[in-house]
Order: C-alpha cells, then sequence, then structure tokens
C-alpha cells in the first residue's frame, strides 16, 4: 500500500471537472477522460466528493441512497471503470462518505415521515418545548437547526440544509447500515475515505438551549465520538489498508490527536479550518476582513507542534469546495498571481502533513469575481445573501462579501483551455465560467515550463525523493517576522529550510541564532523565481519570493 506521509491527495469536485456528454454538468466519464493528465501532475489518491444518488440541494452532501450513483454523474460500470483507470496508474480512489446527515429523500427518512418507528430512530426527532422548537441551535446554513413535520407534531435536527436530516448514531443500526455502505465500496476497490463533518455525529444525551452559542458545543466532538471511530474501524476499514481523512469542524488539537494517532485506531489524518479563519471580522465569516497574517502562521504552527507531540498527523490544505481560492485570498489574483499561487503551495507542502490540491488550485485558479446573485448556485451562499438583506446590508456590499467568501468561488468549472467554457462541457455549465480562464487554464500551464502547474508537480515529486519532507520534525523561526513564513524540518542528519514571503513588497530575511544551521553545506532544492541565491546569513526575498534549502 501507499505509505499516506510520501503521497498527495487530489480533490475532485466532479459536477465542475469535466462534462463528457454537454449536458452541462461534469460525470464520472470526464474524469476518467483526464486521468493522464493526473498522472502527469503525480498525484497518488484522487479523492471525489459525492456523486450518489441525491436532489443536489448541497450538490450531493444530501444522500438519497449510498449505494447508487447519480444518473447525472454516472452508471456504476463507469465508476468500476474509474477504479481501474486509476489503478493502472498506480493512482487510488478516495470516496466522500456524508454520514453526520441523509437527505430528506433517503429511502429511511420517509419511512419515518410515514410514521415507521423503527426508522424514525435513524433520525433525531423531538416534541416542542413549552410551545418552541426542541432547542434553541442554528443550522450551519442559517436558521433554525429543526424543522417541524405536521403529520408528527414533531421536530426533526438538521445542523445543515433542513433536507439534510442529522443522523442518530446512537442506534445501533444506524451504524450497522453505515458500516455496510463503507464495506460495500471497499469491494469495489475504493481505498480510501473522506468523512465529511464526521466529528458531530455524536449529540448530547440531553437535548438543551446554548446560552451563549449557535449550539457547537453540544455536539462538537461529542462525547462518543471516539468510541463511534473506533468501531467504524474495526468493522470496515481497519481490516483493510485504507487512507482515511476525517473533516472536523471547530475542533481541538487533543482530538485530532486522538482522532489521527496510530495507536487510537481511529483515522489516518484530520482536516482542520482553524487556519482558514484568519479574514473572519469577530469570528464571523459573512463579513470582510483582511488575513491576520500572524494570526495565521500562530495557528499552522500550533496545530504542527500540537500534532507533532502527540503523534498525530495533519492533512495540509488551503483549498477545497467551501473555500475560496487561495490565490485571491492570502495571495495575489493580480500582477503576481503565478508567483502566489507557487509561494502558497510550497509553504504548505513543506509542512508536516499530507498534501491535498483542490482542483484548479495546481493552474492557480483565482475567484471568478461574480457581479448577480443570479450567477451564484450554493446553498449557503442564497441563504446568507437573504440574511444579510434582511438585516439591512446593501447589496453591493452583500456582492461584496460573497465575492470574497462564497463557496461558489471554488466551483467553478475547471479551467481546461482557452476555449468556449474553458473546454469543460460542450453544452451550457451548470455554473458560469469566469473570464479569466483565457488566460489561466491547464493547455496553457502545460506548455509553459516555469507554470504553476509544474511547480505543483515538482513539490509533489520532491515529497517521494527527500524522506525529510514526510517525516522531518517541524520547527518554527522567525515567528514575529510580518512577512514571511519560515521553518525548518530535521530528519537523521538532515534539514530542510522553508522561506515564504506572503508579501508583494521585499522582505529582509536574517537567520535567526535558534535555526542551529552552522556546519551545514546548502543546496537550493526549489524556488518561485528563475535566479533565486544560494543562501546566506542575510539576504532579501523579493515579492511572494519562496525558497527551499536542503541542508546536510
Ligand atoms: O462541510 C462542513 C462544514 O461545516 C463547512 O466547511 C461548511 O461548508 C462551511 O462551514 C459553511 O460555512 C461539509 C462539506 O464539505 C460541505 O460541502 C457540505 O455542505 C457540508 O459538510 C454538509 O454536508
Ligand atoms: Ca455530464
Amino acid at each position: 500500500m501507499k505509505d499516506f506521509k510520501k503521497s498527495t491527495v487530489y480533490q475532485i469536485y466532479p459536477k465542475s471537472f469535466k462534462d463528457s456528454n454537454g449536458d452541462g454538468i461534469g460525470d464520472i466519464n470526464g474524469v476518467i477522460e483526464k486521468m493522464d493528465y493526473l498522472e502527469l501532475l503525480g498525484v497518488d489518491y484522487i479523492w471525489l466528493t459525492p456523486f450518489y444518488r441525491s436532489p443536489q440541494n448541497d450538490n450531493g452532501y444530501d444522500v438519497a441512497d449510498y449505494m447508487a450513483i447519480d444518473p447525472a454523474f454516472g452508471t456504476m460500470d463507469d465508476f468500476e471503470r474509474l477504479v481501474k483507470a486509476a489503478q493502472s496508474r498506480k493512482m487510488e480512489i478516495m470516496l466522500d462518505m456524508v454520514f453526520n446527515h441523509t437527505s430528506t429523500e433517503h429511502e429511511w427518512f420517509q419511512k419515518a415521515l410515514a410514521g415507521d418507528k423503527e426508522y424514525k430512530d435513524y433520525y433525531i426527532f423531538k416534541k416542542s418545548r413549552d410551545g418552541e422548537m426542541p432547542t434553541n441551535w442554528f443550522s450551519k446554513f442559517g436558521g433554525p437547526a429543526w424543522e417541524y413535520v405536521e403529520e408528527l407534531d414533531e421536530y426533526y435536527l438538521h445542523l445543515f440544509d433542513r433536507t439534510q436530516a442529522d443522523l442518530n448514531w446512537e442506534n445501533p443500526k444506524v451504524r450497522q447500515e453505515i458500516f455496510d455502505v463503507v464495506n460495500f465500496w471497499m469491494e469495489k476497490g475504493v481505498k480510501g475515505f473522506r468523512l465529511d463533518v464526521i466529528n458531530l455525529i455524536s449529540k448530547p444525551d440531553l437535548f438543551e438551549n446554548d446560552l451563549e452559542g449557535d449550539g457547537r458545543s453540544f455536539y462538537t466532538d461529542g462525547h462518543k465520538i471516539h468510541q463511534y471511530l473506533k468501531e467504524m474501524n474495526e468493522k470496515t476499514f481497519g481490516k483493510e489498508n485504507v487512507v482515511t481523512v476525517g473533516e472536523m469542524s471547530s475542533t481541538t488539537i487533543d482530538h485530532c490527536i486522538k482522532y489521527s494517532a496510530p495507536d487510537e485506531k481511529e483515522l489516518s489524518m484530520v482536516f482542520n479550518f482553524h487556519h482558514l479563519k484568519v479574514d473572519y471580522m469577530d469570528g464571523e465569516k459573512w463579513s470582510l476582513a483582511d488575513f491576520d497574517f500572524r494570526m495565521l502562521k500562530e495557528i499552522l504552527s500550533s496545530w504542527q507542534y500540537g500534532m507533532q507531540e502527540g503523534n498525530g498527523w495533519n492533512a495540509l490544505f488551503w483549498c477545497n469546495h467551501d473555500q475560496p481560492r487561495i490565490v485571491s485570498r492570502f495571495g495575489n489574483d493580480g500582477e503576481y498571481q503565478k508567483q502566489s499561487a507557487k509561494m502558497l503551495a510550497t509553504a504548505i507542502h513543506m509542512l508536516r502533513g499530507t498534501p491535498y490540491i483542490y482542483q484548479g488550485e495546481e493552474i492557480g485558479m483565482t475567484n471568478p469575481k461574480f457581479t448577480e446573485i443570479a450567477q451564484y448556485r450554493d446553498v449557503e451562499s442564497i441563504n446568507y445573501f437573504n440574511i444579510l438583506k434582511e438585516e439591512g446590508k446593501d447589496e453591493e456590499e452583500i456582492m461584496e462579501i460573497l465575492q470574497a467568501k462564497s463557496r461558489d468561488n471554488s466551483r467553478t468549472p475547471m479551467q481546461w483551455a482557452n476555449a468556449e467554457h474553458a473546454g469543460f462541457t460542450m453544452g451550457t455549465p451548470w455554473i458560469q465560467v469566469p473570464d479569466h480562464a483565457k488566460a489561466i487554464n491547464v493547455e496553457q500551464s502545460l506548455s509553459d515550463q516555469d507554470s504553476v502547474f509544474h511547480h505543483y508537480q515538482k513539490l509533489i515529486c520532491l515529497r517521494k525523493k527527500h524522506d525529510i519532507i514526510a517525516y522531518g520534525e517541524y520547527q518554527e523561526i522567525l515567528g514575529e517576522h510580518p512577512e514571511l513564513f519560515a521553518y525548518i524540518r530535521s530528519h537523521e542528519d538532515e534539514k530542510l529550510l522553508v522561506i515564504n514571503n506572503f508579501y508583494a513588497k521585499e522582505a529582509f530575511f536574517e537567520m535567526p541564532k535558534e535555526a542551529n544551521l552552522s556546519g551545514f553545506k546548502s543546496e537550493l532544492l526549489l524556488s518561485n523565481y528563475a535566479d533565486s541565491k544560494e543562501l546566506t546569513d542575510q539576504c532579501v526575498l523579493r515579492p511572494y519570493e519562496s525558497v527551499v534549502y536542503l541542508l546536510r
């Protein structure tokens, strides 16, 4: 099996990757068409976000049947061909499993609605309390977390959209159904799983009002979460060499150590989002704020140190289908698009953990900058457009917030070529292709030896070649520096020095004492300028310059 510490994962959002039949929606056959491209990039695992049968209210995270492919994406035969196509190129498929909730169109929920007691116990139904909802919790997509069902005179819990009903993990039948699903896909040759908001599955014994927040403290990293994950590991993926990554919402380092330390037998690694909340005003996502660079460094470093000490393992990422494009966010989507895309790539890939690349990131895709609400598709974005309007914000400001924060920023079609709809579809794409696709696309990136694509290719290759990138110990240097994010990795008798300038101006580097690098001979391994220099104790880094030295 692949060593997940030396592997790189590529995330595909099938709906926006490649449309093979002209209906404007990307599909599994489209992914198969692009296998050679992924092999060329050099990735090890291909994570596909949900393509199961679904009404698509949350683009497939509302699953109506865990064991069927939605016809919009293809057939089970297509999927089986996909697994073979990947494996013949030494890549493995990782599936996205949404086990916190199902679609309200799932057969289980439909039976529950019809009053079937057995299936009602698959979900979390509660009576109203003193004429109010069972608790005052909020849904992550805005509005209350409870939906009333008149025929039953009860409410059901939904931490996300009202069409995503939370499952009752207390019920052993529910757990067995879920384990059957995992085993079903493993039998099809799936070698990895990404578990959606998996740290929210354990709900409290007592449902009470949250006097301080939106309710999350009652169910985040809940009291039975580790027990459930150990059970799932034992009954499903623990039996085989399968890599797993849990998506952890608002979690802590201590929990993440337990989730991912090998001795705990839970998961291989975890996503956490703390480093992506540094451009929130007063903790609020739907606001405009510059990113706080010092806070970003502090968070990344504390997770590096914490997970290292506890023998946990991080999934490293800037981008996914829920986050705006990183170049527009912490980089520069104007003059320094290319340099900043490469710098950000280096900064994250050289940390301790397994790196994830989200489709389009490897060519430096930027936010589309939609100007009208009609261009948006995402349920969360549209909900918040309405919420902010009701709060009295003017439309211009709301559109500016969406331009920076909407999940649709990363959901526009993959830009394959300077062609109609960027070569994504022969039909009309389900969401618009931005104008900048003419300049930023795969065709261009492949033809340019100096492109962002080739930089990612080098990073993936270096990880395979140098053990220090996978196994080295992390040490931050220059923690107080206002422009540079710099760190050292150490492994056996080698060191790796990584220096990244996060700004569009020159930054001064001076080797700190704590670096302890005297006596080593250095070699420049990677940079994003053609003429970066050999290592000296003092130097100036150009805008967004990023250098990696190997010292022995
Ligand atoms: O996302 C979980 C999650 O909490 C966020 O990333 C969420 O999208 C964000 O906080 C909203 O501001 C996962 C999936 O990645 C996402 O696409 C789904 O919508 C969500 O779970 C529900 O399944
Ligand atoms: Ca299609």
